[in-house]
């Protein structure tokens, strides 16, 4: 592993001199933010974060994005990090603005996204006193967030911010949160600073890895499951390298979509099933062996678990390889392999025959032509117009399970869902996070209508900041992922009906955005091509059909 094939750590800091900032508090956090690549911070007024929006003006090098529900700031900082794999900011007004954020930070913490939340804080000199939205964050916090923390003192603000940075970048990354009390951010100074580095992961056992690389190799049927650590580890050449070079087939999840392409000899996505039944051994690499993957159940295939950092190593099952460091070392190290190796062609070719069958099985379903829409068409349609670099962002229930199967993801950090918590309302703050991010790349939202109602609001956001996003809603006038369960379970279901047909297109227009409504399948297709043309956020609002239910085998996990 030579020292030039490592990329940057997430986050790394952009110089190692010294740094020297003068000014009140504002300028204090905002030096050390963008010491690390901070350009963008997203919020909503409160009259705490004043100096905060104030050194941004001044200094030009942090742009500001409003929205209009904390949440959407989260989770718009999220998807900065999501995709340049540098620490995504939001500031959050004292009280009722940090506790809009909780959900964005949790999910932060299950994607292991390197978020900082900037909260504001009532002042020191009058704590205890009841001022307006007076409330102590940190011990809400601490529990779910790497380090939280309040500045008591000027000439602590650089390291307290520096810190938190680093506590998100470093492996396994997640969320950290700053809070700054009113006196101390309107307070003035100067400093002379270094910015530490970011801490990558520890050096792999290389033994383990020699005997990892050993039974890829001599394995029959082996495959790799790659997931969102892949991806923030940088490691995603290494993963293509280490696939070539051993000749295993590469399966997505989480993040890990696109690291390999989708369009890659070597990727996989609809055989998956196939490998309890078929596979001698899968490596699952930079991902838990949680609900999506059967909690690490593979049939008779040997398992093998490689992680980053040693507390993400699987517990409840045992694994037959355990492999924990850098993931850039451990796959280059495969990719290096230089002892023999078993032909895996037949098993590729088995599986690729077994992933044609599946996409030639489900044609009718991509192509259905019914009186009521089946979500399915509009991937069909999406298929045939979706760049292939786009950002494609899933917020719903039933409706975005289909886009996991049907949109393919070919660029590593492309793929925007909730993550594990699944959290619903994400989409709003994503698609702003990727225009802040990626301004020129396509982004096509998949929002259910349920979804929408969490986030219809920041159509708004999209609106004044020019967001060119297409938010296609699969309008099914029900919560169809809860609907579906709650028939099998109860024999009938109550609170799981929508208002049908309500004109989500008309509240983007409202809102100084465009839309419009499609009621018949060959519709969806021209809709599509207007709003990928019309550089504005664009609604493309589908009726389907309520009793379509996604196949699943299990909702509650
Ligand atoms: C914040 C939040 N609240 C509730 C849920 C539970 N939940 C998961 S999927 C779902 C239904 C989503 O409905 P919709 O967005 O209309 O998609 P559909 O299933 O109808 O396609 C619900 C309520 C959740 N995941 N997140
Ligand atoms: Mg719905």
């Amino acid at each position: 592993m030579t020292a030039d094939r490592r990329p940057p750590s997430t986050g790394s800091p952009a110089g190692t001199g010294a740094r020297q900032v003068e000014g009140h508090g504002g300028h204090l956090v905002l030096d050390a933010l963008t010491a690390y690549g901070v350009d963008a911070l997203f919020t909503l007024s409160g009259g705490h974060l004043f100096p905060l929006y104030d050194a941004a003006v001044a200094r030009g090098d942090v742009r500001l994005f409003d929205v209009r529900h904390e949440q959407t700031a989260v989770f718009a900082a999220e998807a900065v990090a999501k995709l340049t794999r540098r620490p995504g900011v939001a500031a959050l007004t004292a009280g009722p603005g940090v506790t809009n954020g909780m959900s964005g930070v949790v999910s932060a913490g299950f994607n292991g996204s390197p978020l900082v939340v900037l909260g504001g804080r009532s002042s020191d000199a009058g704590w205890g006193r009841g001022a307006l939205q007076e409330f102590d964050h940190v011990p809400m916090m601490a529990p779910v967030t790497k380090h939280a923390t309040t500045v008591h003192a000027l000439d602590a603000i650089v390291d307290a911010t520096a810190t938190a940075v680093r506590a998100a970048c470093e492996p396994h990354r997640g969320p950290a949160f700053v809070d700054y009390p009113l006196d101390v951010l309107f307070g003035s100074g100067a400093t002379t600073w270094v910015p530490e580095p970011v801490r990558r992961a520890g050096e792999p056992d290389p033994d383990r890895v020699t005997a990892l690389a050993g039974a890829l190799a001599g394995a029959s049927r082996p495959a790799i499951i790659a997931g969102t650590d892949v991806y923030w580890e940088g490691a995603w050449v290494e993963l293509a390298a280490a696939a070539s070079h051993l000749r295993v087939p590469v399966y997505a999840n989480g993040m890990g979509r696109g690291c390999v392409p989708a369009d890659h000899e070597l990727a996989f996505s609809r055989t998956r099933s196939l490998l309890s039944r078929e596979a001698d051994l899968v490596v699952v690499v930079g991902t838990p062996l949680d609900f999506r993957l059967g909690f690490g159940d593979f049939g008779a295939a040997a398992v093998a678990h490689v992680v980053e950092a040693p507390e993400r190593l699987c517990t409840h099952r045992p694994v037959a390889h355990a492999v924990v460091g850098d993931l850039v070392t451990v796959l280059a190290a495969l990719a290096d392999w230089r002892g023999s190796r078993v032909d895996h062609e037949p098993w590729i070719a088995r599986l690729r025959d077994a992933e044609h069958a599946a996409m030639a099985a489900d044609v009718p379903l991509l192509d259905a032509d019914t009186p009521r829409i089946k979500p399915t068409r509009i991937y069909g349609e999406l298929r045939k117009v979706l760049p292939r670099d786009a950002i494609v962002v899933c917020d719903g229930g039933d409706f975005v399970s289909y886009a996991g199967k049907y949109l393919d993801t070919n660029v590593p950090g492309h793929w925007l869902d909730p993550g594990p918590f699944g959290c619903l309302g994400t989409s709003m703050g994503y698609a702003l996070g990727a225009h802040a991010a990626k301004p020129g790349t396509p982004c096509v939202v998949m929002l259910g209508d349920g979804a929408a109602g969490f986030t219809l609001g920041d159509l708004d956001t999209l609106v004044r900041h020019q967001v060119p996003a297409v938010i296609v809603v699969g309008n099914n006038g029900i919560w169809a992922l809860e609907r579906g369960p709650m028939r099998a379970l109860y024999g009938y279901d109550v609170l799981a009906e929508l208002r049908p047909g309500t004109r989500y297109d008309e509240v983007c227009i409202a809102l100084g955005g465009a839309g419009e409504l499609v009621e018949h399948a060959a519709g969806i297709r021209p809709a599509l091509e207007r709003a990928l043309a019309s550089g504005v956020p664009y609604v493309v609002n589908v009726l389907t059909d309520p009793d379509d239910t996604y196949p699943r085998k299990s909702a509650l996990g």
